[in-house]
């Protein structure tokens, strides 16, 4: 069955139909935070019925990109910051599959930072989860763009001398339609959290901190965590794109304080995504372009053929 002859089939699921059988049980650590990711991740494709021929995960490298060899659904285990381009052409070409793309923060945010930003500026319509530990986990624990400023590492002895990538603030300045962040230590909100993140139309980033016990002791397990939409101590409209801003500046701050807020940022259902708005001026088909590879009468254009006319 193809990908997109599944899709709206609403086969019923329960969260066992996720594990797949060549690698039931992961082997992060004991106590990683990525453990977390991958309940929550489950929970949420069953509470929206979401069979696991209906999903694509794509993932980059890292302990996090272990993601999709413990998760059944499509997979792309992609390279190093690049799962977001990936993720982006399945949904360009495929838009009924729910397209997920993760990875670490070394990944999203470091060598792959340049496709999380236009990604997000594009809107294009995904979730995008990163595992935040705050180092590169699968490399040995080195300073990574969210590491603390003075947080000591292989590469860093003497404590980091830069001040640490925001990537709430980030995202929203972007372009992302949706921003949260969640912590594998809040279970229940982090799979909330990603019901609502997948669905919405629209580029949606979920930060989420994951402990790394084996290489950053600094981070502890992300406790006690405090949700700003629940709490009467934080009051700000997560629709209103100043005040998100300053509550997510105050988050990001107060993390490497010792205080973990988490919860819904920013929250914006008005803009369309990427395909929405390349169908409506007609530069991409309705039907899912995916679907003329199994069309053998297909006349492919070259777009370097239809580039080449446009200049003679
Ligand atoms: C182009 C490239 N550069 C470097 C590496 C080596 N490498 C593998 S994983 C990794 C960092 C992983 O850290 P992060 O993305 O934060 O994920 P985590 O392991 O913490 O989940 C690095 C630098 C690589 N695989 N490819
Ligand atoms: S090294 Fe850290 S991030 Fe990687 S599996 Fe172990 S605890 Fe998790």
């Amino acid at each position: 069955m193809s990908a997109f002859s599944a899709i709206g089939d609403g086969q019923p699921t329960d969260q066992d139909d996720y594990t797949p059988e060549l690698e039931p049980q992961a082997t992060w650590c004991p106590g990683c935070g990525d453990f977390g990711v991958l309940k929550a991740l489950k929970g949420a494709a069953e509470e929206l019925g979401r069979s696991p021929e209906e999903m694509l995960l794509c993932t980059g490298i890292g302990c996090s990109g272990k993601l999709n060899s413990y998760f059944d659904s499509y997979g792309f285990h992609t390279i190093h910051g690049r799962s977001l381009p990936v993720a982006r052409a399945a949904k360009v070409t495929n838009p009924g599959v729910e397209v997920i793309a993760a990875g670490g923060d070394g990944d999203g945010y470091g060598i792959g930072g340049n496709h999380f930003m236009h990604t997000a500026r594009e809107n294009h319509d995904m979730t995008y989860i990163v595992f935040n530990n705050e180092i590169f986990g699968l490399t040995k624990g080195q300073t990574s763009p969210t590491s603390p400023k003075g947080h000591k590492s292989k590469t860093q002895p003497s404590g980091s001398a830069k001040e640490p990538l925001r990537p709430l603030s980030l995202s929203l300045n972007a372009g992302a339609s949706y921003v949260a962040r969640t912590a594998a230590v809040n279970p229940n909100q982090a799979k909330e959290i990603l019901v609502e993140a997948m669905e919405h139309d629209g580029f949606a980033h979920v930060d989420f901190l994951t402990q790394c016990p084996t290489w950053n002791k600094d981070a502890k397990q992300y406790v006690p965590y405090i949700d700003v939409n629940d709490s009467d101590d934080y009051e700000f409209d997560k629709t209103d794109r100043r005040e998100a801003s300053d509550m997510m500046a105050e988050t990001e701050t107060a993390l490497h304080e010792g205080k973990v807020l988490t919860g819904r940022y920013y929250i914006d259902d008005s803009r369309p995504s990427y395909g929405q708005e390349k169908r409506a001026i007609g530069e991409m088909p309705e039907e899912p372009l995916a679907e003329r590879y199994f069309d053998d009468s297909y006349d492919w254009e070259r777009s370097a053929d239809m580039f080449l006319d446009k200049h003679k």
